[in-house]
C-alpha cells in the first residue's frame, strides 16, 4: 500500500484574520481604534506569546538549571527548547552559540566588554561602523576606552541614505580591529548589504558583528549563509516579550572570549583562590536570567514559523509601496531614507512643521508613530534635522491604517496652514 508523504502546510497569510491574533489591536486609543505605526520601536505580541507568559508563571515557574525536581527541570527543558528554537530561526550551528541577554543593546555591551577584558583591541585600534547606527552600536565602542583608545571609522552614506561601500574598503589598515554594522537603519529603513560587507571584511581578516534590531523582524535571517561572526537582535521586536534577546556568536570567538559578568550558573568550581568557567553559552548567563521571556520567544518564533515568511515580506512590501506613494501626495512632506533597498520603516518630515507636533497631533486620532532622533543622532547630523516622524510597519498593519495616517497629517497640514 502506497502510504502518503505528510506535507508540512503553512497557514496562509491573511492580514484580517492575523490582526486577530494580536489583542492589543482591537483596542481604542482616545475613543479611536489603535493605528499602531511604531513596531521598529517594538512589536505586538500575538495572543501565542502572552499565553506562554501566562501558562509559564501559572503552571511551571521554578529556577532552572538546579533543582532536580519536576518543575525546575520542567522550566530548564523549555528555557533551553527556546534556546534550540532561536538556533533554528537564525540557522546557527549549535544551540551553544546561541547567547541569551537582555537584547540587542546588552548583546553589544557584552561583545564589547568581553573583548576589552581580552585585549583584543590595542592603543589606536580602529572599529567601523556606519553613519547610520544606532546609539547602542556607537556607545559601547567609547566606553572601552580607558588606557586603550578605539576610533570609529565611519562607513558614509549617499543622500538616499546608502552605503558606499567604495568608501568602504579604503578604510581598512593595520588598526582595523572589527567592523560592526546595522543589518536595517531604524531611521532610514535602508538594509544593507551585509553579506557583502562580511565577504570584504573577512578578506582583510577582520570579524563582524551584525545589529539585526531591525532586520529579524521582516526577514528570515541565516547566520551561516551570511557568515557573521556575530549576530544580535531584540525579542520585542520580533514580536516576542521585552527583556529578552539574543547574541549569537560563532564557536571559536565565544570560546576566546572572558565570562560577561560574574556569578551563579556560569561556574564549574568555585574557591577563594580561583573560580573555574563553565562552558558556552553559560559562562555569558550569569545569574537566573528571563526564564519567561526566553520561554515567550520560543512561542514568538513558534508563531512566525506557522506562516510562509515570504507572504509576510510580500505584504509588508506592499504597505511600504503605498504609504511611500500616499504620503508623498502631502505638499511639503519629504521622505528621509529613500534608499532602494528599503524595509517598511518611512522616516518624514513635513516643512514648517515639528515633527513633535505631528506625532502629538495624530496621536488624538489614535495613530502611534515614533517622532525624535530614534537614538541615531548621527543620522540626523547627517541629513541636517532635528528630529523626523517615523511609521514603521509590521506584517500587521493594513493598507486603511495607511489611509488613517495620511488623513491624519492632512488633519495637521490644515492646523499649520
Ligand atoms: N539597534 C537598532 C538598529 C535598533 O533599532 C534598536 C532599537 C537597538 C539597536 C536597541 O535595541 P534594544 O532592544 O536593545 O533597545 N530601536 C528603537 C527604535 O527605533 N525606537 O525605539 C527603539
Amino acid at each position: 500500500m502506497k502510504t502518503e508523504t505528510p506535507i508540512l502546510t503553512k497557514r496562509k497569510f491573511n492580514v484580517e484574520e492575523i490582526r486577530n491574533d494580536f489583542p492589543i489591536l482591537k483596542r481604542l486609543v482616545n475613543g479611536k481604534p489603535l493605528v499602531y505605526l511604531d513596531n521598529a520601536a517594538t512589536s505586538q505580541k500575538p495572543r501565542a506569546v502572552i499565553d506562554a507568559l501566562e501558562h509559564y508563571y501559572t503552571f511551571d515557574n521554578a529556577n532552572i538549571h538546579r533543582g532536580l525536581y519536576f518543575l525546575s527541570e520542567l522550566a530548564t527543558d523549555q528555557y533551553e527548547t527556546a534556546r534550540l528554537k532561536v538556533k533554528e530561526f537564525i540557522n546557527a550551528m549549535s544551540a551553544s552559540e546561541i547567547i541569551f541577554v537582555r537584547g540587542t543593546t546588552e548583546a553589544i555591551n557584552l561583545v564589547a566588554t568581553t573583548l576589552k577584558t581580552a585585549k583584543f583591541f590595542e592603543d589606536g585600534d580602529e572599529v567601523i561602523v556606519t553613519n547610520m547606527e544606532h546609539h547602542a552600536n556607537i556607545v559601547p565602542w567609547q566606553l572601552m576606552n580607558g588606557n586603550t583608545r578605539v576610533h570609529l571609522k565611519v562607513i558614509p552614506m549617499n543622500d538616499a541614505g546608502e552605503l558606499d561601500i567604495d568608501a568602504f574598503e579604503k578604510l581598512f589598515g593595520k588598526k582595523t580591529k572589527l567592523v560592526s554594522v546595522v543589518h536595517i537603519s531604524n531611521a532610514l529603513g535602508t538594509i544593507n548589504p551585509v553579506k557583502k560587507i562580511i565577504e570584504i571584511a573577512h578578506s582583510h581578516n577582520v570579524p563582524v558583528l551584525i545589529d539585526g534590531a531591525q532586520a529579524v523582524p521582516h526577514f528570515k535571517i541565516d547566520v551561516q549563509e551570511l557568515d557573521a561572526d556575530f549576530y544580535a537582535f531584540s525579542g520585542h521586536k520580533v514580536y516576542g516579550p521585552t527583556g529578552i534577546g539574543v547574541l549569537y556568536g560563532k564557536t571559536e570567538f565565544l570560546e576566546m572570549m572572558p565570562p560577561y559578568q560574574g556569578g551563579g550558573d556560569m561556574i564549574r568550581t568555585v574557591t577563594f583562590e580561583h573560580t573555574t568557567f563553565d562552558d558556552i553559552p553559560r559562562k555569558f548567563e550569569a545569574g537566573t536570567p528571563n526564564i519567561a521571556g526566553g520561554i515567550g520567544l520560543g512561542a514568538a518564533i513558534d508563531y512566525l514559523n506557522q506562516f510562509d515568511r515570504n507572504e509576510m515580506i510580500d505584504h509588508e512590501k506592499d504597505i511600504l509601496n503605498y504609504a511611500t506613494e500616499e504620503l508623498l501626495k502631502i505638499d511639503g512632506l519629504r521622505i528621509i531614507g529613500t534608499a532602494k533597498e528599503k524595509a517598511s520603516v518611512i522616516s518624514f518630515v513635513i516643512e514648517g512643521i515639528h515633527p513633535y507636533d505631528i506625532g502629538t497631533i495624530i496621536d488624538t486620532d489614535g495613530i502611534a508613530i515614533r517622532t525624535g532622533h530614534h537614538c541615531t543622532q548621527p543620522v540626523m547630523q547627517r541629513f541636517n534635522v532635528p528630529a523626523t516622524a517615523r511609521a514603521s510597519f509590521a506584517f500587521y498593519n493594513t493598507m486603511e491604517e495607511v489611509d488613517k495616517l495620511v488623513l491624519g497629517l492632512q488633519k495637521v497640514k490644515k492646523m499649520f496652514a
